[in-house]
């Protein structure tokens, strides 16, 4: 053990006197720059440090000081260190910056750089960025908007760009909705619209209403195909209309124009909701036939909360069960009607030009049935044209239905809704001589049966009061059901 231990002292010595030798000649750094962070290297070694920094201790002589920072040109100088003293070195580093190509194809996307619109259109070059990422948006109308990350490199111009064709394109902006441009309050309103895709995608549509109700977006249809969709406006005044469409990849167009529309309050003509009869009585109707084993009376059977309505009665084919009563005459105007039957049978709606002289049938403008079968649609309400039927709806003995008809006396033609929806259009008038809707009736014919059918709530609105008006007793009600006696009789007639 002995020898090693003297060995080890001679070693001690020498580094102590070494280190004292060396500390005499020792000089400081100071070195600074405008930005800091940069990297200090001395003589091509890295001191580990980064600006500002003080070294301390560096051998006396002269040194290659080279400061290094991301996105700045190398500075470099050369400093000498004395002794006991410190140099200090301030640095200004100069950034260094790249080129970016910015293309479209077709040109003429709008540019933006990092979030900023640069007022450039593609394709551009933008000078003196700084080296690194940069993000790039481009918008152009007809096209998705499209972005990227361009990394820029110091001295060098670097290409970013799309070529649109590779890219889901928009579907076109749909025309405005076509629809009706006014109608009354309550009414069901349907609107189509259409637009194509260039891409060929299939489309969904979503309509604003105007009157603060929207619909989600509709299901997808095939580029180019007619879509329809309905909405009950909420009140009435002139509500614009519009519709945006969607691809199958989300890409979504901007709204179309508006399609406007007025909402009228429905005046009504002609009221009666059966509710202040006498139970077991008949209606006040300028005609009430009840023959062969018909029978009408008012029940307590009724729709809504409360009240009557008026049954028929029709066991046989030879029974008539029928109510009638004149009515003021518009040139356009809509009838309303509830009505149910107990058993599939045949039962009808009628309103009549009242100046009739020739066959009666030929005189008849609405016909809307129950049918049996007769008009070759068992247990459908239908219109009646001649001895056929147009189908509207199937319905259920024992529910109630909501029937609604706006007439046009010049086209000679109406529009049926069956509890609010649309279910027939332009159905003609069913005399070829039929012009005008005076007279309006419920029947139980003498050659079918229909069974056990009730009705209520029958009502004539106009949304015009200029109207032409045939009879001079025009009272209009503009509530429903009218205040008090809910039945208005527009003029009397004889009754049966
Ligand atoms: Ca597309
Ligand atoms: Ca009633
Ligand atoms: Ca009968």
């Amino acid at each position: 053990m002995k020898p090693l231990n003297i060995s080890l002292l001679f070693t001690y010595v020498f580094i102590m006197a070494g280190l004292n030798c060396r500390q005499d000649s020792f000089g400081n750094l100071m070195v600074r720059s405008e930005p800091q962070g940069a990297e200090i290297i001395l003589d091509d070694s890295t001191t580990e440090e980064t600006t500002d920094a003080l070294i301390s201790d560096i051998d006396e002589g002269t040194y290659e000081l080279k400061l290094l920072l991301d996105g700045f040109e190398e500075w470099t100088d050369y400093v000498v260190i004395k002794a006991d003293s410190t140099v200090t070195v301030d640095a200004e580093l100069k950034q260094l910056t790249g080129a970016l190509e910015v293309k479209s194809q077709p040109e003429g996307a709008a540019i933006w750089l990092d979030s900023d619109s640069t007022g450039h259109l593609t394709n551009h070059l933008f000078f003196g960025l700084a080296p690194g990422s940069h993000t790039v948006e481009l918008s152009k109308d007809g096209y998705p908007s499209w972005d990227t990350t361009a990394t820029i490199v110091a001295d060098t111009t670097v290409t970013v760009g799309i070529d649109y064709s590779e890219l889901n394109r928009l579907p076109l902006i749909p025309d405005a909705p076509q629809g009706l441009h006014e109608a009354v309050l309550g009414v069901v309103c349907e609107f189509s619209v259409s637009t194509t895709d260039p891409d060929g995608d299939k489309v969904s549509f979503k309509f604003d209403w105007g009157d603060g109700d929207s619909t989600e977006w509709s299901e997808l249809v095939n580029s180019g195909t007619t879509y329809s969709d309905t909405h009950t406006f909420s009140a009435t005044g002139t509500w614009p209309v519009r519709v945006k469409a969607s691809d199958q990849n989300g890409a979504t167009s901007d709204w179309s124009n508006t399609h406007m529309i007025e909402i009228k309050q429905a005046n009504y003509y002609f009221l009666d909701d059966f509710n202040d009869y006498p139970l077991g009585g008949y209606p006040d109707w300028d005609n009430v036939s009840a023959e062969d084993g018909g029978s009408v009376e008012i029940s307590d059977i009724h729709f809504g909360e409360s009240g009557f309505s008026c049954k028929f009665t029709d066991p046989t084919e030879a029974a008539i069960a029928r109510i009638g009563t004149v009515v003021a005459e518009k040139q356009k105007a809509g009838i309303t009607f509830m009505w149910r039957i107990q058993q599939v049978g045949f039962f009808g709606f009628r309103a009549v030009d009242k100046d009739w002289s020739g066959t009666f049938y030929d005189w008849v403008s609405l016909y809307i049935i129950f049918d049996d079968g007769s008009r070759g649609y068992t247990g459908y309400i239908c219109v009646a044209s001649g001895s056929t039927g147009i189908p509207l709806c199937p319905y259920t003995p024992g529910e109630w239905y909501e029937i609604r008809a706006e007439f046009d006396q010049t086209a000679r033609s109406f529009d049926v809704y069956v509890n609010g929806e649309l279910k027939g259009t332009n159905m003609p008038f069913y005399g070829s001589l039929a012009e005008h809707v005076n007279e309006i009736h419920f029947i139980g014919f003498n050659n079918r049966t229909a069974g056990e059918v009730y009705v209520d709530d029958v009502g004539l609105y106009t949304t015009d009061e200029s109207s032409y008006s045939y009879y001079p007793d025009n009272t209009i009600f503009n509530t429903w059901p009218a205040p008090n006696s809910c039945h208005f009789k527009a003029q009397s007639s004889s009754s049966e």
